[in-house]
Formats: C-alpha cells, structure tokens, sequence
C-alpha cells in the first residue's frame, strides 16, 4: 500500500516535466504522500514567483494572477442592499444581505497571487489520486443536493466530485468539496511546491480571504459597483453563468432568474466566456458558476479585513453560483456554509499568499 502512494506521488512529478525546473525523482523521500524530506542542491531550477508577475502552475494548467497591494471597500450600501432584496431588482431573499457592512475601507498590504479560475475536476483529481484522498461526500455515501424540478434540497446517494448528478468533464470546476477538502487540497499543493523550492519565502497556498476574495473580485475597480463591470446586471450577458432562462428537456429551470439565457443549467467549464468572462485581473468566473470558499469563518454581522479564524463551524462562501439570482451574484454577497458541508454549488479558488498562522 505505501509503496503504491509513494509511486502515485512520484509519478504525479514526474507527470509534471512541463514546469520550469529540472526534477530527479530519487531525491525526493516520500511515504505515505508526504514529502519528507528533498534535497534543493542540485536538482531543480530555483525558479520562483516573481511580484508584479503572474505565475503558472503547468503541471495543474492553472495561472495564479499577480494581484497587486491596495486600498478597497468591504461591504455595500443600504441602497444596494435594498436593490438586491427587491422582487424588481436583485430578485434576493431579503434576509441575505443584513449581513454586509456599510462600506468599510481596507487596505491589502501585500501582493498576492489568485487561481484565474476556480480549480477544476481535473486538478482535482491530480490531488486525489497523488495522496488516496478520498472526499467528505464520498466517506459518506450519502450528500444533498438541490432539486430543480420541486425547488428543494433532497438527500441523495453516491454524488461526489466524480458524479455531481449533472453532467461535468475535467474542465469544469470541481464540486462536493467541503472547506475541508478544499484546504487538503491547498495543504498537498503547498507541500508540492515548496519542494520544488517554487513558494516565496511567507507564503503558502490556501484558500482566500473574504477581503482578498472581494478585493480580487473587484477587478482593482477603485469605484464600489453591484457588479465588477457596474450596476447594471444585464451587462453580465456573456460573462457569467447563473440562474439565467435556460430550461431542461422537460421545462423545469431556476426559479426567478434573468430573462436571458447564458448556455448552462448548472456548471461551465472555467473561463467558458473568456476575455469578457474576466475583471480587469483576468479573473474568470468570479460571479456564478460556483460559490467559492473562502478560509474565513463566518461572522454575521460583517466581512473582515483581516482573516477570521473562528472556530464557530461556519464559513464564508463567495460569489454566488450557478442557481443564484441577481442579488446575490453581487460583488459584496456573503454566502456561508458548514465547514464540512460539501454541495453540488460550492468549489474553491486559490491564492499563493502571506502564511496564515493557524490559530484553531
Ligand atoms: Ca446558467
Ligand atoms: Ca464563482
């Protein structure tokens, strides 16, 4: 058993010879998925992320965008908020937006890098098969999932990131992840990477957050918008996924969503929309799609500029997803759920940023 994880790990950086460094197998000790111990001397290209420039992860096919230090605003106005709950307007419920904050101005001190999408099944599976990780929903048997035709939440057996219960290739983002997976994910692929030497001294991999999450949503926009290209909802045709016209065989669809359609019922493959999918970071899917997970526990009665680490069992979710209305598809909506609560709307995006001191 251990000699076949130690293959599957090896043969996973093997499988990477497409990446800017030079790697002999045999100089990497690993047992049971864990790098142990490597030798940096004479194996690899020191190589690493640069500031101001974006960094490519070959060997997953993801590229982290360079997203620069800056001041932003965390939080929405009472006349956003009104939009979004109103039937003729963001067409929310309106108890899901008490919990943003007026505008709060917060600073991002340093750089850091983000997923330009979301990670897909794909890359998941590089993780997954590298370590024998198996998924909350997949120990269980049993997961929920949302019913399009009655409108409601059902228990349902055997979904999981392989088999969502709608049809996904490997370029869709992966789902059924809880906040657990999602940072075993980060935790594998920070190790990974820092054995090639390819983590900048501070920093890790993990999940973002929420105000790196909304500062990097915001496209480094320096005026507060509903949306990162504006107010104006309809101006989202093209660029997102969401609940939007389209129909199943049978006629049944997201309750009250846009009047247009945008190609998909539940997920995309990433960046399906390309360049007018992407802010100004060249984020992908920021909006729709799936909600994305973010490392901060949930605080109902405001995002934070800093990481809240709370060990409350709740944590934010952000972006909205596929089956969202317009009013929580808003840059400043805050979405929340139970750390070990893996669905078929919720996947996650990364960052290479400043280490979190884990204080759980
Ligand atoms: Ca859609
Ligand atoms: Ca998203």
């Amino acid at each position: 058993m251990v000699l076949l994880l130690v293959f599957s790990v090896i043969g996973g950086l093997v499988a990477s010879a497409g990446d800017s460094y030079h790697q002999r197998s045999d100089q990497i000790q690993v047992v049971r998925g864990e790098v142990l111990e490597y030798k940096l001397a004479d194996c690899c290209d020191r190589i690493q992320p640069a500031a101001d420039k974006d960094w490519r992860l070959d060997s997953l096919g993801l590229t982290m965008k360079w997203i620069p230090p800056g001041d932003f605003f965390l939080g929405s106005t009472q006349e956003e908020r009104s939009w979004a709950a109103d039937p003729d307007g963001g067409k929310g419920e309106a108890a899901w937006a008490t919990d943003e904050s007026d505008p709060l101005e917060v600073r991002i001190a340093q750089g850091f890098w983000i997923g330009q999408t979301t990670i897909t099944r794909g890359m998941y599976r590089q993780f997954v098969e590298a370590v024998n990780y198996q998924t909350k929903a997949e120990k269980d048997g049993v997961s929920r999932i949302f019913n399009i035709r009655t409108n409601l939440w059902e228990d349902a057996t055997g979904v999981s990131w392989r088999n969502p219960g709608y049809v996904q290739n490997d370029d869709h983002p992966v789902v059924f992840v809880s906040w657990k997976d999602a940072m075993a994910f980060c935790d594998w692929l920070t190790r990974r990477e820092r054995a090639m030497n390819r983590v900048p001294v501070g920093y890790e991999y993990r999940l973002p957050g929420e105000a790196e999450w909304a500062y990097a949503a915001r496209g480094g926009s320096e005026t507060h918008t509903y949306f990162w290209w504006g107010d104006d909802f309809n101006e989202g045709k093209g660029r997102l996924n969401a609940a939007g016209a389209d129909q199943m065989a049978d006629e049944s669809r997201w309750i009250n969503g846009y009047d247009w359609e945008d190609g998909f019922i539940y997920t995309s493959p990433v960046d399906y929309y390309g360049a007018p999918g992407r802010n100004d970071y060249g984020l992908a899917d920021m909006l729709g799609n799936v909600w994305e997970w973010c490392y901060d526990g949930y605080d109902p009665a405001q995002a934070r500029a800093a990481i809240w680490q709370d060990d409350a069992k709740m944590r934010i979710l952000r972006g909205g997803s596929y089956m969202r209305t317009p009013g929580s598809l808003r840059v400043a909506n805050r979405g929340r759920g139970g750390i070990d609560g893996p669905r078929p709307h919720r996947g996650f995006r990364v960052v290479l940023a400043p280490a979190v001191e884990t204080s759980l």
